[in-house]
């Protein structure tokens, strides 16, 4: 059976960067991953209009100074094909493929206390042996297929915009149904508009949207960026948002009318996250948040020309950001388009998936396409799709059944050697995920680095340190908006998960200066043999 020091799950952001870390600790190491190639959500997620909506000159490692000068993006915001190249050319330039087994998913692992070792399984009834097991498995990795009766039996095409075909998809001259609103669906459907001969949105939830306000890359920018990468990077590490956009500083509620919307108009006009990171008070005082959610409403009704279907895309039923904010290009006005339709599922659910359609409470919606927009089982599905036992026979998928609990969401109690990236407990999706990704791997790494020159061989989260940890997280989400709105943050989106807050909303500074004590007081909360 292979033997090795470390198995790391995933070759997205998190897997690449802990791959090259542990490489260069010179342990032997082994990355695995379910696709054909490197990228994970970049891998699969390949829809039409797919883009990240964190900025391209934050979105991208702070640790290859020379691929920072050499790459170039081309827009403010990536597409996905930008994206996957860069982290191919990352993969080329570490060298990191020779160590990926691609194809290669993982079915089960289990902890043998006896050994202090992990036997981890895959699909391909292979088996391996590893000291450290590290999962950078992705928090947006699992596709959510809802439950709909009759799916199966569509006789249709039948896409999910988390596995889309990797020769691409022609709309043209089809009847498309898109079940969902979320980010996909909201940078999706305009793409679909242009091809498709006729598009019905079917629509549970309205989402808080602003204008991403994309553009190619200002040459003056991309330069200044260029010029002071290295700074800029080091202070992103310490932002709340590990992004170099600066965040609060403003309280909404100390401006008066005229102020609050100047400032706003502002922020619409640069678009993106900028809408929501100047205020301290947007995301805790209802009152903030209502006038956030007034003058988005506002900016819809201008967009969208028949004033039902307006109120119907103006989002009423959270909070203001409390759902993962959508950063849109031209959505709102698709639905200007003779050929485009909104069904409100609210007035009329979906009863059925039949041959022909999309069945509704009041009519059957006949198409050719059905593209489910309907997002993940975030931030846990992927850890649960794996048979991990623990210690004392422990699985985790049991242990998180009425709720995630993690230190530092990076280890869990019960699960030696375990160590999760962006795991639930940290700050993760509600960062720049890719700093929240290097401040995990990099804590890891120097870990498992300790652990070696102390020549011990298990560690583990203590349970009391973990039960600390996990009231923090929710108290923090409790002082916040956030746990009002039915998000996929808090397992709303899936039938049956528990409904926790899971990732950290106290900002990334305070992560990453709380985990750097931890470190430097010799890992305490941590059991080590
Ligand atoms: P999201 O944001 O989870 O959106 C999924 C959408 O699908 C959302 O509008 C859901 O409505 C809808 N949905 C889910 N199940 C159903 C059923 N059964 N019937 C009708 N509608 C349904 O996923 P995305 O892929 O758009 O985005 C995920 C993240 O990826 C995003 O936040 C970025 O971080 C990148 P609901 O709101 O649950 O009523």
């Amino acid at each position: 059976m292979p033997q090795y020091d470390a198995i790391v799950v995933g070759a997205g952001f998190a897997g690449l960067y802990m791959l090259h870390r542990l490489q260069k600790r010179g342990l032997k190491v082994i990355a695995l991953e379910q696709g054909s190639d490197v990228g994970g959500t970049w891998y699969w997620n390949r829809y039409p209009g797919a883009r990240c909506d964190n900025e391209s000159l934050g979105y991208s490692y702070s640790f290859m100074p020379d691929l920072d000068q050499e790459w170039c993006w081309p827009e403010r915001y990536s597409e996905q094909p930008v994206i996957l190249r860069y982290l191919n050319q990352v993969a080329d330039k570490l060298e990191l493929r020779p160590d990926i087994a691609f194809d290669t998913r993982v079915s089960a692992a289990s902890f043998d206390e006896a050994a202090s070792t992990w036997t981890v399984e895959t699909q391909n009834r292979e088996t391996m042996v590893t000291r450290y097991l590290i999962m950078a498995t992705g928090c947006l990795s699992v596709p959510n297929w809802p439950d709909i009766p009759g799916r199966d039996r569509f006789g249709g095409d039948t896409l999910h915009t988390a596995q889309w075909p990797h020769e691409g998809y022609d709309f043209t001259d089809k009847t498309v149904g898109v079940i969902g609103t979320g980010s996909t669906a909201i940078q999706s459907i305009p793409q679909i508009a242009d091809q498709a001969r006729r598009l019905t949105v079917f629509q549970r939830t309205a989402n808080h949207c602003v204008p991403a306000q994309n553009c190619p890359m200002p040459s003056d920018v991309e330069a200044e960026r260029k010029a002071n990468y290295p700074e800029i990077r080091a202070k992103s590490r310490y932002t709340n948002s590990g992004d170099f956009v600066p965040q609060g500083g403003t309280a909404l509620m100390d401006l008066d009318e005229a102020e609050q919307r100047r400032v706003l108009e502002d922020c619409w006009r640069q678009g993106g996250f900028y809408t929501q990171y100047p205020f301290d008070d947007v995301l805790t005082d209802p009152r903030a948040n209502a006038i956030v959610t007034a003058f988005s409403h506002e900016q819809i009704r201008k967009r969208v020309n028949d004033p039902a279907i307006a109120d119907l895309l103006c989002a009423n039923s959270h909070p203001f950001g409390t759902k993962r904010l959508c950063a849109d290009s031209g959505y709102f006005e698709t639905y200007n388009l003779d050929h485009v339709d909104l069904v409100d599922l609210n007035a009329t659910p979906i009863t059925a998936i039949t041959h022909e359609g999309i069945k509704t409470s009041e009519q059957l919606h006949k198409v050719d396409t059905i593209v489910f927009a309907t997002g993940f089982d975030a931030m846990t599905g992927a850890l649960t799709a794996i048979d991990i036992v623990g210690r004392e026979g422990a699985v985790l998928r049991d242990k998180w059944a009425d709720g995630t609990r993690s230190l530092l969401g990076v280890a869990v109690a019960g699960f030696p050697n375990l160590f999760t990236v962006t795991g639930p407990g940290s700050p993760s999706v509600m960062i720049n995920v890719v700093t929240a990704i290097e401040q995990h791997v990099e804590w890891i790494d120097d870990c498992i680095g300790w652990l070696e020159e102390n020549s011990a061989s298990v560690i583990e989260a203590d349970a009391d340190a973990e039960n600390a940890w996990v009231d923090h997280v929710n108290e923090t989400a409790d002082a916040t908006l956030y746990p009002q709105a039915d998000s996929w943050y808090m397992g709303a989106n899936i039938p049956g998960k528990a409904r926790v807050f899971m990732p950290y909303v106290g900002g990334l500074r305070r992560f990453r200066l709380h985990c750097e004590t931890i470190a430097e007081d010799g890992y305490t909360g941590f059991n080590i043999r």
